[in-house]
Protein backbone atom coordinates (compact mmCIF):
# COMPACT_ATOMS: atom_id res chain seq x y z
CA UNK A 1 0.00 0.00 0.00
CA UNK A 2 2.91 2.31 0.44
CA UNK A 3 2.03 3.69 3.22
CA UNK A 4 4.18 4.88 6.04
CA UNK A 5 4.40 2.26 8.98
CA UNK A 6 6.24 2.46 11.80
CA UNK A 7 8.82 -0.18 12.80
CA UNK A 8 10.95 -1.31 15.97
CA UNK A 9 13.98 1.21 16.08
CA UNK A 10 12.39 3.56 13.23
CA UNK A 11 10.73 6.51 13.46
CA UNK A 12 6.84 6.52 12.80
CA UNK A 13 5.87 9.75 11.36
CA UNK A 14 2.04 11.24 11.91
CA UNK A 15 -0.80 11.25 9.58
CA UNK A 16 -1.86 14.44 7.82
CA UNK A 17 -4.10 16.84 10.93
CA UNK A 18 -2.57 14.30 13.40
CA UNK A 19 -0.71 15.87 16.48
CA UNK A 20 1.43 14.11 19.40
CA UNK A 21 0.05 13.00 22.29
CA UNK A 22 2.42 12.45 25.57
CA UNK A 23 1.23 9.52 27.55
CA UNK A 24 -1.29 7.17 27.14
CA UNK A 25 -5.37 8.65 27.41
CA UNK A 26 -8.39 6.79 27.71
CA UNK A 27 -10.72 7.28 25.12
CA UNK A 28 -14.22 5.58 24.52
CA UNK A 29 -17.91 5.61 24.60
CA UNK A 30 -19.65 4.22 27.58
CA UNK A 31 -18.67 2.69 30.55
CA UNK A 32 -15.72 -0.17 31.18
CA UNK A 33 -17.32 -3.13 31.60
CA UNK A 34 -16.54 -5.80 33.92
CA UNK A 35 -14.18 -8.67 33.16
CA UNK A 36 -15.96 -12.14 34.35
CA UNK A 37 -13.68 -14.67 33.26
CA UNK A 38 -15.80 -17.55 34.05
CA UNK A 39 -18.05 -15.91 31.96
CA UNK A 40 -15.75 -15.19 29.28
CA UNK A 41 -15.02 -16.20 25.54
CA UNK A 42 -13.84 -15.27 22.47
CA UNK A 43 -16.13 -16.60 19.29
CA UNK A 44 -15.04 -16.90 15.70
CA UNK A 45 -18.69 -17.10 14.04
CA UNK A 46 -20.51 -16.01 10.60
CA UNK A 47 -19.10 -17.12 7.26
CA UNK A 48 -16.61 -19.99 8.69
CA UNK A 49 -15.03 -22.19 5.96
CA UNK A 50 -16.64 -25.37 7.64
CA UNK A 51 -19.79 -23.74 9.14
CA UNK A 52 -19.20 -23.98 12.78
CA UNK A 53 -18.24 -21.41 15.29
CA UNK A 54 -15.21 -21.63 17.56
CA UNK A 55 -14.77 -20.62 20.93
CA UNK A 56 -12.07 -19.79 23.38
CA UNK A 57 -12.41 -19.39 27.01
CA UNK A 58 -9.99 -16.83 28.66
CA UNK A 59 -7.43 -19.67 29.88
CA UNK A 60 -7.40 -21.23 26.33
CA UNK A 61 -7.32 -18.15 24.48
CA UNK A 62 -3.89 -17.17 26.87
CA UNK A 63 -2.48 -20.24 25.28
CA UNK A 64 -2.24 -19.20 21.98
CA UNK A 65 0.64 -17.79 19.92
CA UNK A 66 2.24 -14.61 21.89
CA UNK A 67 3.34 -12.04 19.65
CA UNK A 68 4.29 -8.44 20.09
CA UNK A 69 4.27 -5.71 17.38
CA UNK A 70 5.20 -1.89 17.27
CA UNK A 71 2.00 -0.13 16.12
CA UNK A 72 0.71 3.56 16.57
CA UNK A 73 -3.06 4.52 17.93
CA UNK A 74 -4.41 7.53 15.62
CA UNK A 75 -7.59 8.88 17.24
CA UNK A 76 -9.75 10.81 14.65
CA UNK A 77 -9.94 13.53 16.98
CA UNK A 78 -6.39 14.52 15.91
CA UNK A 79 -4.50 12.92 18.19
CA UNK A 80 -1.54 10.15 17.89
CA UNK A 81 0.43 7.96 20.11
CA UNK A 82 3.58 6.21 18.66
CA UNK A 83 5.49 3.51 18.89
CA UNK A 84 3.74 1.68 21.24
CA UNK A 85 4.66 -2.02 21.48
CA UNK A 86 1.57 -4.35 21.61
CA UNK A 87 1.37 -8.17 22.32
CA UNK A 88 -0.97 -10.82 21.87
CA UNK A 89 -2.53 -13.01 18.86
CA UNK A 90 -1.87 -11.96 15.77
CA UNK A 91 -5.32 -12.00 13.90
CA UNK A 92 -3.44 -14.00 11.23
CA UNK A 93 -2.96 -16.63 13.71
CA UNK A 94 -7.15 -16.84 14.45
CA UNK A 95 -8.05 -17.06 11.02
CA UNK A 96 -5.50 -20.39 10.88
CA UNK A 97 -7.57 -21.53 13.74
CA UNK A 98 -10.54 -20.78 12.24
CA UNK A 99 -10.44 -20.04 8.71
CA UNK A 100 -13.06 -18.15 6.61
CA UNK A 101 -15.39 -19.55 4.34
CA UNK A 102 -13.95 -18.17 0.44
CA UNK A 103 -16.00 -15.83 -0.19
CA UNK A 104 -15.19 -13.85 3.05
CA UNK A 105 -14.74 -9.88 2.18
CA UNK A 106 -14.75 -8.12 5.58
CA UNK A 107 -15.34 -9.10 9.23
CA UNK A 108 -17.06 -7.45 12.13
CA UNK A 109 -15.12 -7.27 15.34
CA UNK A 110 -17.68 -7.48 18.22
CA UNK A 111 -17.02 -5.67 21.39
CA UNK A 112 -19.04 -5.82 25.00
CA UNK A 113 -21.98 -3.76 25.21
CA UNK A 114 -22.71 -4.61 21.36
CA UNK A 115 -19.86 -2.04 20.11
CA UNK A 116 -18.34 -2.97 17.00
CA UNK A 117 -16.52 -2.05 14.10
CA UNK A 118 -16.25 -3.49 10.41
CA UNK A 119 -12.90 -3.94 7.93
CA UNK A 120 -11.86 -5.07 5.05
CA UNK A 121 -10.53 -8.55 5.13
CA UNK A 122 -7.43 -7.57 3.55
CA UNK A 123 -6.89 -5.11 6.90
CA UNK A 124 -7.97 -7.77 9.32
CA UNK A 125 -5.03 -10.18 7.75
CA UNK A 126 -2.47 -6.93 7.91
CA UNK A 127 0.37 -8.12 9.09
CA UNK A 128 0.64 -5.78 11.93
CA UNK A 129 -3.13 -6.36 13.16
CA UNK A 130 -3.09 -7.99 16.50
CA UNK A 131 -5.31 -9.02 19.35
CA UNK A 132 -3.70 -7.54 21.79
CA UNK A 133 -3.78 -9.00 25.44
CA UNK A 134 -0.54 -6.86 26.72
CA UNK A 135 0.87 -3.27 25.72
CA UNK A 136 4.69 -2.43 26.87
CA UNK A 137 5.16 -6.35 28.00
CA UNK A 138 2.34 -5.89 30.84
CA UNK A 139 -1.40 -6.92 30.92
CA UNK A 140 -3.88 -4.21 29.54
CA UNK A 141 -5.94 -2.27 32.00
CA UNK A 142 -9.34 -2.69 32.39
CA UNK A 143 -10.41 1.25 30.76
CA UNK A 144 -7.38 0.45 28.06
CA UNK A 145 -9.54 -2.62 27.50
CA UNK A 146 -8.50 -5.94 29.30
CA UNK A 147 -8.89 -8.56 28.26
CA UNK A 148 -8.54 -8.10 24.71
CA UNK A 149 -8.64 -4.94 22.19
CA UNK A 150 -8.36 -5.34 18.60
CA UNK A 151 -4.90 -3.22 17.53
CA UNK A 152 -4.73 -2.03 13.49
CA UNK A 153 -2.29 0.41 13.54
CA UNK A 154 -2.61 1.38 9.94
CA UNK A 155 -6.17 2.91 10.56
CA UNK A 156 -7.63 5.21 13.01
CA UNK A 157 -8.27 3.58 16.27
CA UNK A 158 -12.23 3.47 16.69
CA UNK A 159 -11.07 0.16 14.23
CA UNK A 160 -9.81 -1.25 17.27
CA UNK A 161 -12.67 -1.70 19.29
CA UNK A 162 -11.20 -2.22 23.27
CA UNK A 163 -13.40 -5.47 25.40
CA UNK A 164 -13.49 -7.61 22.14
CA UNK A 165 -15.31 -10.84 21.92
CA UNK A 166 -15.88 -11.52 18.93
CA UNK A 167 -15.17 -11.72 15.03
CA UNK A 168 -18.16 -12.34 12.86
CA UNK A 169 -16.95 -12.98 8.90
CA UNK A 170 -18.99 -11.76 6.49
CA UNK A 171 -19.89 -12.09 2.79
CA UNK A 172 -20.79 -8.32 2.37
CA UNK A 173 -20.00 -5.60 4.11
CA UNK A 174 -21.49 -3.68 7.09
CA UNK A 175 -21.02 -0.58 8.83
CA UNK A 176 -20.00 -1.14 12.74
CA UNK A 177 -21.06 1.22 15.83
CA UNK A 178 -19.37 4.47 14.43
CA UNK A 179 -19.12 3.72 10.62
CA UNK A 180 -23.03 4.34 11.07
CA UNK A 181 -22.72 7.41 13.11
CA UNK A 182 -20.96 9.91 10.55
CA UNK A 183 -17.24 8.20 10.01
CA UNK A 184 -16.02 6.95 7.37
CA UNK A 185 -16.32 3.40 6.56
CA UNK A 186 -12.54 2.46 6.05
CA UNK A 187 -10.96 5.08 8.08
CA UNK A 188 -7.38 5.29 6.59
CA UNK A 189 -5.41 8.03 8.32
CA UNK A 190 -2.88 8.53 5.75
CA UNK A 191 -5.99 9.42 3.77
CA UNK A 192 -7.76 11.42 6.53
CA UNK A 193 -10.81 9.05 5.73
CA UNK A 194 -12.22 10.75 8.73
CA UNK A 195 -15.62 11.14 8.08
CA UNK A 196 -18.52 9.19 6.05
CA UNK A 197 -19.31 12.14 3.72
CA UNK A 198 -15.70 11.76 2.74
CA UNK A 199 -16.52 8.74 0.88
CA UNK A 200 -16.11 7.58 -2.29
CA UNK A 201 -18.32 5.36 -4.53
CA UNK A 202 -17.49 1.44 -3.89
CA UNK A 203 -15.54 2.84 -0.21
CA UNK A 204 -18.66 1.43 2.06
CA UNK A 205 -22.26 0.33 2.00
CA UNK A 206 -24.78 2.91 0.86
CA UNK A 207 -25.56 4.81 4.02
N1 LIG B 1 -15.36 -0.91 22.92
C1 LIG B 1 -14.86 0.26 22.49
N2 LIG B 1 -13.62 0.27 21.95
C2 LIG B 1 -13.08 1.43 21.53
C3 LIG B 1 -13.80 2.63 21.60
C4 LIG B 1 -15.11 2.60 22.15
O1 LIG B 1 -15.83 3.61 22.25
N3 LIG B 1 -15.58 1.38 22.60
N4 LIG B 1 -13.21 3.81 21.16
C5 LIG B 1 -12.11 3.70 20.21
C6 LIG B 1 -11.38 4.96 20.06
S1 LIG B 1 -12.23 6.21 19.29
C7 LIG B 1 -10.07 5.11 20.41
S2 LIG B 1 -9.21 6.52 20.07
C8 LIG B 1 -9.35 4.04 21.15
C9 LIG B 1 -8.69 4.60 22.39
O2 LIG B 1 -7.96 3.62 23.05
P1 LIG B 1 -7.31 3.96 24.46
O3 LIG B 1 -8.41 4.41 25.39
O4 LIG B 1 -6.64 2.72 24.93
O5 LIG B 1 -6.33 5.08 24.23
O6 LIG B 1 -10.22 2.99 21.53
C10 LIG B 1 -11.14 2.58 20.53
N5 LIG B 1 -11.83 1.40 20.99
MO1 LIG C 1 -10.73 7.84 18.88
Amino acid sequence: MGQPQSREGEQSSLPPGQRLQRGWPVTHYGPVPKFKPERWEFRVFGATADGEKRCWNHEEFAALPYETVIGDLHCVTKFSMLGAEWGGVSARTIMELAPPADDVTHVMVWAEYGFSSNLRLADFTSEKTLLATHRGGELLTAEHGFPLRLVVPHLYAWKGPKWVRGVEYMTADRRGFWEERGYHNIGDPWQEQRYSYQEARGDGPEL
